[in-house]
């Protein structure tokens, strides 16, 4: 038996050594201290068939050549280790002259256009300002000429939310032109604004109407402010933004808080006016609605129709993005959906 163990140790030692990597080194010692059937737990289970004096003999000896094996496989690890890091090094080397790739967030599309329109508007001496998205029925309707009940209220149906500190109900604003009352009592007369936001309102989505969707409203408030220069405002912003001829159409528009009122709808850039799904096969499409502002309105805003008047309009901010860059469904902008943002 103990003939037996020293052979063993001799094998098991020469094929630790021969070990060419670490999985062949776990292999070689699964096989001989294996719980269930490695070389040595075998014969220490032939231990209990010895007479006394040879099992304690073999019993030493086992042990000894158990922890002499067991050294010799950690140090084989070991060497195999180094050996793997350092060909790692030499062969994974790292050029530190290569330029750092970091991948960058963008801005959205609708920012980007938002961010050109507040320069476009600056230069003309327009403040940029902001408003609540959580109105009170007040400012979103009544101060602008819709008093409650008025059938001019179906024209933008939106979500109505209980207000705790009122009666009335807050009302997510259906339009930006919520802000014009709050700036004109804010600022007084003479005035410029323009007042990018998001606008929200209770409607059928199709390829140009969302329910969530960015408008700019603006207005010019002083003395003599006439059709003329709200015409005049258009055309700049129009050729200022689309950076080419663009046909555009005034038609008469109801809001009840202009007097007169008009829509201008743009040739549909998508079709170039021959029809497509974003113009409904019309060749054309309603970019904003515009108008000299009412006397009830100005009034609301504490100023004297008799000394002030204004131009107001507000357009959809959303769609002039679908011009622009040729997008042929509105519901792709508030989508998330990266294929379509990467692309910008
Ligand atoms: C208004 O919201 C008025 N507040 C505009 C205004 C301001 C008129 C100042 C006069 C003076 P209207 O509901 O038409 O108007 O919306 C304005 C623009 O928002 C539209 O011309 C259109 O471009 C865009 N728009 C309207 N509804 C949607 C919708 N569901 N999805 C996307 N864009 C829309």
């Amino acid at each position: 038996m103990l003939d037996k163990l020293s052979q063993m140790k001799d094998q098991a030692i020469k094929e630790i050594s021969l070990a060419e990597n670490i999985q062949i080194l776990d292999e070689v010692a699964q096989k001989y201290f294996g719980r269930k059937d490695g070389a040595l737990n075998t014969i220490l289970k032939g231990l209990k068939d010895l007479d006394p004096d040879a099992r304690k003999d073999v019993g030493g000896l086992a042990n000894q050549i158990k922890l002499e094996l067991e050294a010799a496989v950690e140090a084989t690890r070991a060497t195999l280790m180094k050996r793997d890091v350092e060909s790692r090094l030499e062969s994974d080397w790292l050029d530190v002259t290569l330029p750092v790739e970091r991948r960058r967030g963008h801005l959205h599309p609708l920012s980007i256009i938002q961010y050109e329109l507040e320069d476009l508007f600056q230069n003309l001496g327009f403040k940029i300002l902001n408003g609540p998205e959580l109105e009170s029925d007040y400012y979103n309707f009544e101060a602008l000429n819709i008093p409650k009940h008025h059938p001019a209220r179906d024209m933008q149906d939106t979500f109505y939310v209980d207000n705790p500190h009122n009666p009335d109900k807050w009302v997510m604003r259906t339009h930006t032109s919520n802000v014009q009352v709050r700036a004109m009592k804010e600022f007084g007369a003479p005035l410029r604004a323009v007042v990018p936001g998001r606008v929200f309102r209770y409607e059928a989505t199709d390829a140009s109407h969302d329910t969530t969707f960015y408008q700019l409203e603006g207005f010019m408030i002083g003395e003599d402010i006439s059709i003329a220069n709200l015409v005049a405002v258009m055309k700049t912003m129009l050729s200022g933004l689309f950076n080419r001829d663009v046909k555009v159409r005034l038609r008469p528009g109801y809001f009840p808080f202009v007097e007169p009122g008009f829509e201008l709808d743009m040739q549909c850039l998508i079709c170039s006016g021959k029809g497509c799904s974003v113009c409904k096969r019309v060749g054309w499409v309603e970019m904003l609605g515009c108008g000299l502002i009412h006397p009830n309105v100005l009034e609301a805003g504490s100023l004297d129709p008799r000394k002030h008047s204004g131009f107001a309009f507000g357009l959809g901010l959303t769609r002039f993005v679908m011009m622009r860059y040729g997008i042929e469904d509105i519901r792709h902008l508030n989508s998330g959906d990266l294929r379509f943002l990467n692309q910008f």
